[in-house]
This record gives structure tokens, sequence and C-alpha cells, in this order.
């Protein structure tokens, strides 16, 4: 009886280890495969738990990043104080909004920016904000 117990138990026991062993190694394959799905693309988080502020030297962010066409930005911020202004080199350079009036203004607090092949530049748009470090630039290729 007790023996017989103990049996199912461990029967029980192997199939949630192999249930378990299964999940596990499926997400392995999930992770695995983000950063070289190029289709799909992969995603990042831009500064990671602490988002789009102040005060995060997103130049350590983007080290041993390396970013392919197709994959997307998303910029978590506070909108009452920050917003997401995709610019020009130069705009990077000098942080300025430019090309004025034509430069992509993201304000809603959420920004997935999804990237073509080449260099592109972020700031944050608030005064002061680029010069003290909000301002990203990224090589996609
Ligand atoms: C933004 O900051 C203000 C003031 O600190 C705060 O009241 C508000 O909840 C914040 N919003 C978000 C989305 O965190
Ligand atoms: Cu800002």
């Amino acid at each position: 009886m007790a023996g017989r117990g103990r049996g199912s138990a461990s029967s029980v026991t192997a199939l949630l280890c192999a249930a378990a062993a299964a999940a596990a190694a499926a997400a392995v394959l999930l992770v695995a495969s983000a950063p070289g799905a190029e289709a799909a693309g992969a995603t990042y988080l831009v500064g990671d738990a602490a988002g789009w502020t102040r005060n995060v030297d997103y130049g350590q962010w983007l080290a041993g990043k390396t970013f392919h066409a197709g994959d997307t930005l998303v910029f978590k911020y506070n909108a009452t104080y920050h917003d997401v202004v995709w610019v020009s080199k130069g705009g990077y350079r000098r942080c300025v909004v430019s090309p004025k009036g034509r430069a992509p203004v993201y304000r809603t607090g959420y920004a997935a920016v999804r990237l073509p092949a080449g260099a592109h530049y972020f700031i944050c748009g608030a005064p002061g904000h680029c010069q003290a470090g909000m301002k990203l630039a990224v090589k996609v290729y």
C-alpha cells in the first residue's frame, strides 16, 4: 500500500518534472531565438527598468547591444516631464530638435520605435535634458 502510494507519487513527480523541463526548454529556445530573429525583430526597453529619464547613462545601456533593421526601441517615460524626439545627427550633437518641424516627437509616455538600418538619434526635447545626457544614438545594421 505504502509502496504503491509512493510509486504513484513519484510518477506524478516525474510527469511534473518532464513538464517543467519541457517548459524550461521552450523558454530557452524563445530567449535564444530573440536576438537573431531579424524577421520578427528584437525589442529593447530603453534604460531597462529606469526607462527614459534623467540620470541614466544611455551610453552604458548601449554597451554590448547590436541592433538590426526591424528591431524596436521602447521608450517608457513620464510624459509630464519628458518626450522623445527622433532627430538628425546634428540635432543629437547640438541638443536641438532638428530638422525643425519634421523630427518625429512622441509625447504619450510610451513609444515603440521600429528601427530602419542606419544611424538614428533620439533626444528628450525638455529644456536641458538632452544636455544632461538624455540622448541616445544607435547604429542599426
Ligand atoms: C509623473 O510624475 C508626476 C509628478 O511626479 C506624478 O504625479 C505622475 O504620477 C507621474 N506619472 C507617471 C506615469 O509615472
Ligand atoms: Cu526629459
